[in-house]
């Protein structure tokens, strides 16, 4: 579908109408936005031909944000539970009542079980994700969590500050376009790159760069590629290593950077001497060849940028994946120059999360921090708590109970692995507030419930490291929906009720601080006439700031911090879990590679499926297979189709293709059917997570299970 074929046309009325300049927040991404607002309603958007990110283009999403945010399903006035839980019934009640009655039952919980015992959840990239730890912070408890936190982008965060004292972006603000661009499980043009934008994506492609594709899709990305490299599943350390291994067996690596700016070179060439392609070929199915002038392309062609994507990180092998392909462009010194990876010139101050608030034991509680230093300890930039443990004690009691989930922007039964298990994990809770814009099987589970605002409905910085490295954003306040609250006033008036002696002060403030701590010299009020602020961008930093920081202060490719977490300073190759190489006697049952959540235009993860202009781009479900294997199991095009693994089964529809192995499917993620009966909505039906796992392995350091890699098996769905 085209974007235009998108009804965006104003409803007839003579009122006036005001536009306000803000920052489409659908996504990680940070597109300008007008806001059409007449007689306080949003009638239309446009893209903001001023922002330097999308110079006035939207994609899907972004343009049916009227549609959105006016949409009848909206979630109006906060509501409580009158039936058991998840028997749909519903009652509507005032703020006034929903606040007391949730810091009254907090209040109860915590004074019985420790303040540790209420675990907050939210989801990924939303502009109130940190006052989610905020409000947790202040309340005394550690355990907040987010399904992408130890899955998606935080790891790369968390590894890159450890090992470069920064976390690198491309570069696509400096007016140097890459010769080099390769796309590493990481498809941009359809999900946005981690807080820049598609756009930005497109444009430097427009300069004809070499590009490389590492993807066992064949992408739009892939199909432009000089190589497409169509890996297996769940093997990128493998192929990362051997990657290192040609750029230094043939010293394609930037001696110079690499003598002065790096530390343990030769423990690293040491390490790598045997990762050779041949020996990467029968792990990865890339053939040698390719693999060789894949990385002699990438290390002769200047400048190169990687972009990298959260298919590295949905696997138990995450951080040492992270740490081999980090490892491309710094070797081949790409480092902190024009087109290349970046570092953020930081226009914006720290986030006040309040963590120093929480007492040493309160400290010491946090689920899983012991183990996954990344995720939850001294290795995190933002700890958090370990989904798995946190869901093992709301089951189980141990290591000690938890009793309360305040779900503020999650829908738990569809994003987070092995669903069923989720739902037993929430249904032992004593208690459950969910806060979101639409009702969902997950919100069903609450007692309290909530109506939040949406991003047009609230102020905010766009505070992602990515997008504040040199753009900082605004998005103000345009309209309100009945009784809907933005998330950070919800936790603001918590605190107040529960008389916290901090996360007390109001949005306003905290987001002036912001800036102020940033150094400029501004109120939210007047960024949000100017929409943005452009910082003058400054290149080879560590030159001037004595080094990187880390301990050495060069970046370390031999990891000291690692290593002094007790974890391998050198990054090496797992296998997934269950594989056709971990796991041959799987194999006769589950003889497909299942991979998952591959990115499309038109949703964000599990929402937007109300919304009837993309629903009728995309109307189902879908998973991609070989027409020889599909012809295998007597699957036609557009037939549903089983996907079944040892955890479970679903339904999607079968689309055709040769862009992928006859040996791998690859299934959309997030499904669930608003259209259907509630309270399940269809959650069980076609929701990819009902395959995955959440058990060990995890990553040793950070965590991570794995989504992108199992072994399944297919059939055709027949008359039912
Ligand atoms: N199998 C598989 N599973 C995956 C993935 C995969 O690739 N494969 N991807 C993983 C990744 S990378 C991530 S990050 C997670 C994403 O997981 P989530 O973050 O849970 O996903 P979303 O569906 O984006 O968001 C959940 C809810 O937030 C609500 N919401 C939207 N805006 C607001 C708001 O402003 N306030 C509030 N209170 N609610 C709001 C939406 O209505 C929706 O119900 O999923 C993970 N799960
Ligand atoms: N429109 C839209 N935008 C989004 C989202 C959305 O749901 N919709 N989700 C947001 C979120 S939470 C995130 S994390 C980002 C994710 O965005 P990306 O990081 O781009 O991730 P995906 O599109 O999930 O996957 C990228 C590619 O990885 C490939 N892939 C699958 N398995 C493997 C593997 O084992 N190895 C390699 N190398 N590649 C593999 C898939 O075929 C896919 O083309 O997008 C964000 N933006
Ligand atoms: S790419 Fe993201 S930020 Fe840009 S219009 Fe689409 S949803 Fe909005
Ligand atoms: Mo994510």
């Amino acid at each position: 579908m085209n974007v235009t074929d998108l009804d965006t046309r104003p409803a007839a009325s003579s009122a006036p109408i005001e536009v306000l300049k803000s920052v489409c927040r659908s996504c990680h991404g940070g597109c300008g936005i007008l806001l059409h607002v007449q007689d306080g309603k949003l009638v239309k958007v446009e893209g903001d031909p001023d922002s330097p990110l999308n110079h006035g283009r939207l994609c899907p999403i972004g343009t049916v944000t009227a549609d959105l945010v006016n949409h009848p399903q909206r979630l109006k006035y906060p509501m409580r539970r009158i039936g058991p839980r998840g028997s749909g019934q519903w009652q509507r009640i005032s703020w006034d009542e929903a606040l007391d009655e949730i810091a009254e039952r907090l209040g109860a919980i915590k004074q019985e079980y420790g303040p540790w015992s209420i675990a907050l959840g939210t989801g990924t990239g939303r502009h109130h994700i940190r006052w989610v730890s905020r409000f947790g912070h202040a309340l005394g408890t550690p355990n907040w969590c987010e399904p992408g936190f130890a899955q998606c982008f935080h790891p790369r965060v968390n590894t890159c500050i450890l090992t470069m004292g920064d976390f690198p972006v491309a570069d696509y603000t400096g007016g140097t376009p890459p010769a080099c661009m390769m796309f590493w499980g990481h498809n941009p043009l359809n999900s946005g790159p981690d807080g820049e934008t598609r756009f930005s994506v497109r444009e430097a492609l427009d300069t004809n760069p070499e590009i490389i594709v590492v993807d066992p899709r064949e992408t739009e990305l892939a199909r432009r590629a000089k190589y497409w490299l169509q890996l297996r599943p769940g093997t990128d350390d493998a192929l990362g290593l051997a990657f290192l291994n040609v750029i230094i067996a043939e010293k394609l690596y930037d001696a110079e950077f690499v003598q002065r700016w790096t530390h343990g070179f030769d423990e690293l060439a040491a390490h790598v001497r045997n990762f050779t392609p041949e020996w990467a070929e029968p792990i990865t199915w890339v053939p040698a060849d390719k693999i060789r002038d894949a990385a002699r392309l990438f290390a002769r062609t200047k400048p190169a940028m990687l972009e990298w994507g959260c298919a590295i990180e949905h696997t138990p092998n995450c951080i040492q994946t992270i740490r081999a392909l980090s490892m491309i462009p710094v070797l081949t010194g790409n480092i902190d120059v024009p087109g290349g990876w970046v570092f953020g010139m930081k226009g914006l101050g720290r986030f006040p999360s309040l963590i120093e608030k929480l007492s040493p034991e309160a400290n010491a509680k946090r689920l899983g921090a012991d183990q996954f230093k990344l995720l939850g300890g001294e290795g995190a930039d933002l700890p958090a708590a370990h989904i798995p443990t946190l869901l093992q004690a709301m089951r189980e009691g141990k290591p000690y109970p938890v009793k309360a989930f305040l779900i503020f922007g999650n829908n738990t039964l569809t994003t987070m692995a092995n669903s069923k298990l989720v739902y037993e994990s929430l249904m032992k809770l004593d208690f459950i507030l969910c806060a979101d814009v639409f009702m969902t099987p997950t919100a069903e589970l609450a007692d309290i419930l909530l109506p939040a605002a949406l991003w047009p409905e609230l102020d905010q910085l766009a505070g992602l490291p990515t997008v504040a490295a040199n753009v900082v954003l605004a998005n103000q306040r345009a309209v309100r929906i009945a009784e809907s609250k933005p998330d950070e006033e919800i936790f603001v008036e918590l605190a107040r009720r529960m008389k916290l002696d901090s996360c007390t002060e109001s949005v306003q403030d905290v987001l002036n601080g912001m800036l102020k701590a940033g150094g400029l010299d501004m109120t939210f009020a007047e960024l949000t006439k100017l929409g943005h602020v452009t910082i003058p961008f400054r290149y080879n930093k560590y030159e001037n700031e004595k080094g990187f920081k880390t301990p050495t202060g060069k970046i370390e490719l031999y990891s000291t911090r690692f290593e002094a977490m007790g974890y391998a300073p050198l990054p090496s190759y797992e296998e997934p879990p269950e594989s056709p190489i971990s796991r041959p006697d799987l194999t006769d049952k589950y003889p497909l590679v299942l991979t998952t959540g591959g990115r499309i235009p038109f949703y964000f993860n599990s929402e937007h499926r109300q919304v009837e202009k993309l629903r009728r781009a995309h109307r189902d479900p879908v998973v991609e297979i070989h027409p020889e294997t599909a012809a295998r199991y007597g699957i036609k095009n557009n037939d549903w189709m089983w996907i079944e693994t040892r955890r479970g089964r679903i339904k999607q529809k079968a689309r055709l293709t040769t862009g992928i192995d006859p040996r791998v499917i690859s299934a959309q993620h997030g499904w669930w059917f608003p259209e259907e009966q509630g309270p399940e909505y269809g959650v069980w039906k076609s929701n990819v997570n009902m395959l995955t796992d959440n058990q060990a392995p995890f990553d040793p350091a950070m965590g991570t299970y794995q989504l992108r890699a199992l072994l399944c098996q297919v059939g055709k769905v027949e008359a039912e």
